[in-house]
């Protein structure tokens, strides 16, 4: 039994600052390991990478979620006491209502519908010619596309500052000063808002509809109690952030259609499975979520490393998403890599690994996927769009990460 590999350096808080992303992939590289433990503002942290990693991971018996993520993203990004922060029956018990309202296939059909009908809105109104800075315009869609999915009300003068808020929490969690104090503060704006609409539906009693809303107002945790309205506000608020983040992807997924022109053409044919391939290089190659967090349960040996009870543990997804273990060529932007891919659940953690019902992997995740497809099918098939000169480069440094410029597109043409 061997110690874990130390990080030599006293505190790496500002390291992981500087290479975002990248940070526990450069450090296994340098230390030679997939597993090492470090210090972040004088913590002590176990880091690991790749898919034997993710496997022990979400072992159940050996992680917990409770209280893993730090403050400033349960603050920001996450809320607290929701799902995420769960473990065991009342994980289990939450997560059924998550599986329930967001995967079925009719659900997110209504989605995909709504969000197409909602760019094709968007795009009759927008004068050609006339520069968009696509990732604002994409929250700003995903945001309405979701509120009226969900049954939130919305008015129209109200959707600039709530896709606006969405994607300050978003933006905030990892961020220091103004930006993250933003982030906060758009929390409690979007608590407040979504706990008053849980108390009015509550106040009108049980109606005849399948919305969201009336889902997660009247779900009743394992003892059969209404959860506190505020908990179930975090947990709407978990449904409609991160379909407001995939803006990220979307940005991304142009980013890629411009860099990468040779995926216009199958693209343009009707291969059957090419968007599906596209999508999924999309959310393996660009970053999205940089790390999941977890404490070890109980002190266990892993690979021959001894591991203490009590670790706060971080899995690097983008570096698993990356691991030329995994991954051919991993750098190189190659949807055809997914033709022959055997779906297995420790590879691409874009979403999280593992399964649905039992872990922690994003039950948005199918949401997410389907998203894109209607977005980057509008693009392709309705839209004729010149990139005008623009800063597209992106760092991994930021967490979130997107292109300087935000993804601007002039569209020229537009069909119905
Ligand atoms: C969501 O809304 O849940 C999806 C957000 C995706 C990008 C968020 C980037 C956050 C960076 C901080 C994470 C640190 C984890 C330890």
């Amino acid at each position: 039994m061997a110690t874990l590999p130390q990080d030599p350096a006293l505190d790496s808080a500002f390291s992981l600052l500087r290479h975002g992303y990248r940070f526990i992939s450069g450090k296994c590289r340098t230390l030679h390991t997939d597993v090492f433990r470090t210090r972040l503002l004088l913590r002590p942290v176990v880091c690991m990478q790749g898919a034997e990693a993710a496997r022990l991971f979400y072992e159940q018996d050996k992680f917990l979620r409770h209280g893993a993520m730090p403050a400033r993203i349960q603050k920001t990004l996450t809320g607290v006491d929701g799902v995420q922060s769960l473990d065991g029956q009342p994980h289990r018990h939450r997560k059924h209502l998550f599986i329930r309202q967001l995967m079925s296939p009719a659900r997110i059909e209504a989605l995909a519908t709504l969000h197409q009908a909602h760019w094709h809105a968007a795009m009759a109104q927008w004068p050609l010619n006339r520069r968009m800075v696509l990732f604002d315009e994409a929250q700003k869609i995903l945001c309405q596309s979701v509120c009226a999915w969900a049954g939130i009300p919305l008015p129209a003068s109200e959707l600039n500052q709530r896709a606006q808020a969405f994607g300050r929490m978003i933006d905030s969690g990892a961020r220091l000063g103004l930006a993250h104090w933003r982030g906060r503060r758009a929390r409690k704006s979007a608590e407040q808002w979504i706990s008053a609409e849980i108390k009015k539906t509550r106040a009108t009693g049980p109606e005849n509809s399948d919305s969201l809303l009336q889902a997660f107002a009247w779900h009743r945790d394992e003892q059969g109690h209404l959860l506190p309205a505020g908990v179930a506000a975090v947990e709407l608020i978990n449904v409609l952030r991160p379909t407001v983040a995939i803006a990220q992807f979307m940005t991304f997924s142009v980013l890629a259609l411009h860099e990468y022109p040779y995926v216009r053409a199958p693209l343009e044919s009707s291969h059957p499975d090419y968007l599906d391939w596209f999508v999924l290089e999309v959310r393996r190659f660009y970053p999205f979520f940089p790390f999941l967090a977890a404490y070890t349960r109980q002190a266990f040996t892993w690979q021959g490393f001894e591991f203490q009870k009590g670790m706060l543990t971080l899995l690097d997804i983008y570096g698993t998403n990356h691991d030329p273990r995994c991954w051919y060529q991993p750098d190189t932007f190659n949807p055809e890599r997914f033709s022959n891919w055997p779906q297995d659940h420790y590879t691409l953690l874009a979403n999280g690994g593992a399964t649905y019902e039992h872990h922690h992997r994003c039950p948005g995740e199918w949401i997410t996927h389907r998203l894109m497809k209607v977005m980057v099918r509008f693009l392709v098939d309705n839209l004729h769009y010149e990139i005008p000169a623009q800063d597209l480069s992106f760092s991994l440094a930021d967490m979130p990460a997107l292109p300087k410029s935000r993804m601007i597109i002039r569209p020229v043409a537009y069909q119905p």
